[in-house]
């Protein structure tokens, strides 16, 4: 331990290379030149070697949050966000981030190291015991395990292909510490890894099922496209914007997707949702589920009588999942492909000639649009005391549009409601947040893995609560000295920081923190900058000094702990808020 082993080992007679080098040149030859982490027995030395050897090793103080990071990166980059572990709790705790990327269709590999095989599977107690295999595969898109030198390259092999191709998901690859020492020849070490071709192979849609798809947009009277993050995954950027500008169809970007073409788009319905959803009557959804966040498809969000009930509209779907369709509602029209194929076959298709939207429905949407958009504006313009979401997000607000190519990181339930509504996204891919399962916890990671992957400027809008999830890593921000400005709206609890104890003991009510806590001291600790803001003016000062400055910065903005409503937008799903209305 401590010394940066050779890379290869020289005897008289033969050159050998063992476990550790391999998977290190597999990496490399496969164009993996990060790897979020955090050491311990057995990968102490992978980390150590991978660092030697020129990959960027980025060391975590949690393996959850090493884990978002990957799984952000696979996003961002289109390749496998790498996660490496020591065996059982360090794999259990980056396993969160391991479900999470396949619940949210990221390319990511969770790398850990496990124990000893025979002992493991005969239960005899081995350091850190735990059949890390057969626990990753229900979470996993793909699981894998690698016992011999020679067979590494395939393992790495695999595990890229799994993740990156058709849907993209999270793929355990299990690499036991007997694994690391083995030395085989280094020729033929060499000649065992794989480059991988073509690793997330274009899909092609079929000509009649682009036809099916146009012809039912043809005909609708009152269409809509939804816009999903697999649309901002798929990186097709101009053919999205060509394809949606030339049909002059009403879009709305989910979350993620935000951003594809800018929130001020004249087609951009976001202000118009609870309007545009029960209305049309043809929907296309480009790289959406109709899961949750869209209501299954059906009920009142979409016009239907009760939560149940279809809204009559016809879907076209189009997804590089062939099993998605159907999922929930019907779906007349779906289109199985990639979404670059996918649109770019649309356009080819539209060459003949296509009307627009009736104006009857572009005008009803607009004017619903400019309404929503004069109420917003007035309440972002009232200026309260305390400070409060909006007034805050205000600020926000500006400083984004002023700084469109920075990456806004968001989490919370009132924190990610409001900042997701308010904020305008002008570009692909800038903002991430907490996905399909609402998560909290990705922030710091997200931070992290952003900062590195692009280079630009990182904001993250962080309730209090949220934060805290993943709050140690600010140490991690310092130590890399990453651009990362965290804004934490604190109202001194979850959702809101007023409720109290009904029985009159001195423990607080469950969902209250510490009153005023001085979140900006903890970056102070690890040499960062951190403020305390109660104003709008003082949070923009601030905000504006940590873009120019570039520093780690914490801005710790006090907000009313009235404001806040339990759970955010989705009060609907939490029973015991529902009772009490
Ligand atoms: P959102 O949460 O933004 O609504 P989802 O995560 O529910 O988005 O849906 C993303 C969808 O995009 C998934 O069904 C996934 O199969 C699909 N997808 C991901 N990448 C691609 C791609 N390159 N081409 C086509 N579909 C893709
Ligand atoms: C892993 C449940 C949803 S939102 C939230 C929690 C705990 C925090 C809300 O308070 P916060 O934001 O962040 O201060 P705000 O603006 O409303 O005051 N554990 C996980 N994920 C989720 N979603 C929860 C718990 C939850």
């Amino acid at each position: 331990m401590g010394t940066v082993e050779p890379q290869v080992a020289t005897t008289a007679e033969t050159v050998t290379a063992d476990g550790f080098q391999l998977v290190i040149d597999a990496l490399k030859l496969n164009g993996i030149d990060t790897i979020y982490a955090l050491p311990g027995i057995p990968i102490t030395d992978l980390t150590r070697r991978a660092q030697a050897d020129g990959v960027r090793v980025l060391s975590f103080r949690h393996e959850q949050n090493a884990g978002y990071a990957a799984s952000i990166a696979g996003f961002l980059t289109q390749k496998p966000g790498i996660c490496l572990t020591v065996s059982a709790p360090g794999f259990l705790n980056g396993l969160n981030a391991l479900a999470h990327a396949t619940t949210n269709c990221f390319p990511m590999i969770l790398i850990s190291g496990s124990s000893e095989r025979e002992i493991v599977d005969l239960q005899q107690g081995d350091y850190e015991e735990l059949d890390q295999l057969a626990i990753a595969k229900p979470l996993a898109k793909a699981a894998y395990r690698v016992l011999h030198a020679e067979d590494i390259g395939v393992g790495i092999a695999r595990a890229i292909r799994a993740a990156v191709s058709g849907r993209p998901g999270g793929v355990y690859l299990d690499l036991p510490a007997k694994l690391f020492p083995q030395s085989i020849d280094a020729e033929l070490g060499k000649k065992s890894l794989i480059k991988v071709v073509d690793a997330a192979p274009k899909q092609i849609p079929a000509p009649e099922a682009v036809r099916r798809a146009l012809d039912l947009l043809k005909g609708a009277k009152k269409p809509l496209i939804i816009l999903g993050k697999g649309a901002a995954y798929a990186q097709a950027d101009s053919e999205i914007r060509n394809f949606i500008e030339k049909t002059g169809i009403p879009y709305l970007p989910m979350s993620m997707a935000k951003g594809l073409l800018p929130d001020t788009h004249e087609q951009c319905a976001s202000a118009a949702r609870s309007f545009v959803l029960p209305g049309a009557d043809v929907v296309m959804l480009i790289g959406a589920r109709l899961n949750w966040l869209l209501s299954h498809g059906k009920g009142k969000t979409w016009g239907g009588k009760s939560a149940k009930d279809w809204g009559g509209q016809k879907f076209i779907q189009v997804d590089i999942s062939p099993q998605e369709a159907d999922s929930n509602v019907r779906i007349h029209a779906p289109v199985v492909g990639d979404i670059g194929s996918c649109v770019r076959a649309f356009l080819a298709e539209m060459q003949s000639g296509w009307a627009k939207p009736p104006a009857e429905w572009l005008n009803a949407v607009h004017d619903k649009k400019t309404g929503n958009i004069a109420k917003m504006a007035e309440t972002l313009a009232k200026n309260p005391s305390p400070m409060n979401f909006h007034s805050a997000l205000n600020v926000v607000r500006d400083i984004v549009r002023a700084n469109p190519d920075a990456i806004l990181v968001n989490e919370g339930a009132n924190a990610l409601d409001f900042t997701r509504s308010i904020v305008d996204m002008y570009k692909p891919r800038k903002r991430l947040d907490v996905g399909t399962w609402g998560i909290m916890g990705v922030g710091m990671g997200y931070c992290v893995a952003a900062a590195v992957t692009t280079n630009q400027q990182v904001i993250a809008i962080e309730g209090d609560s949220a934060f805290g999830f993943s709050g140690m890593e600010v140490e991690t921000i310092c130590r890399y000295n990453l651009p990362v400005c965290v804004v934490i709206l604190n109202n001194n609890g979850v959702y809101r920081g007023d409720e109290v104890n009904p029985t009159g003991r001195p423990d607080p009510a469950p969902l209250v923190f510490v009153k005023d806590a001085r979140y900006e001291k903890l970056m102070e600790a690890f040499g960062g900058v951190g403020v305390h803001v109660t104003t709008p003016a003082e949070l923009r000062k601030a905000m504006e000094q940590a873009l120019h400055s570039r520093r780690p910065t914490l801005i710790n903005a006090m907000i009313d702990e009235k404001a806040g409503t339990e759970s955010g937008r989705i009060t609907s799903l939490n029973p015991t808020a529902g009772k009490k209305k």
